[in-house]
């Protein structure tokens, strides 16, 4: 009697636990589908964010590894340009207007100042380390 009445119940723990498993899979696939892959912002890869909110570079240092990316933000009014004083160096990484997120990849080692063409005192030191 006792064997019995365990048997009846089992079957419809066993279809509940599967219509939730069900409910809680369909979820992840959802969000998916709608993962941009071009807006890889922060934290993801490890790469580093510079904002230029409130017209200063912040951090206004950054210590990296070579091949990291590092994302500019709010960069509306702004340049990213590698240069110091407002003024580009000959040959610059970068010298990018703002408006949308400027990423930068940089793999050689050495120090790089960028700086703000519209803003000569917004100036920042990136090291890359090999
Ligand atoms: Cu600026």
């Amino acid at each position: 009697m006792h064997r019995s009445r365990t048997m009846t119940r089992f079957p419809w723990l066993v279809a509940l636990s599967l219509l939730l498993a069900a409910c809680a899979s369909s979820t992840p696939s959802a969000d998916t589908g709608t993962t941009p892959s071009a807006t890889t912002a922060d934290g993801g890869g490890g790469g580093e964010t510079v904002s230029l909110s409130g017209n200063a570079f912040s951090p206004s240092s950054l210590t990296i590894a070579s091949g990291t990316t590092v994302t500019f933000t709010d960069t509306a009014t702004h340049t990213v340009t590698e240069g110091t004083d407002g003024e580009a160096v000959d040959d610059p990484i970068v010298d990018e207007s703002g408006g949308a997120d400027i990423e930068v990849t940089f793999d050689e080692p050495g120090t790089y100042n960028i700086t703000c063409k519209v803003h000569p005192e917004m100036n920042m030191t990136i090291t890359v380390e090999g």
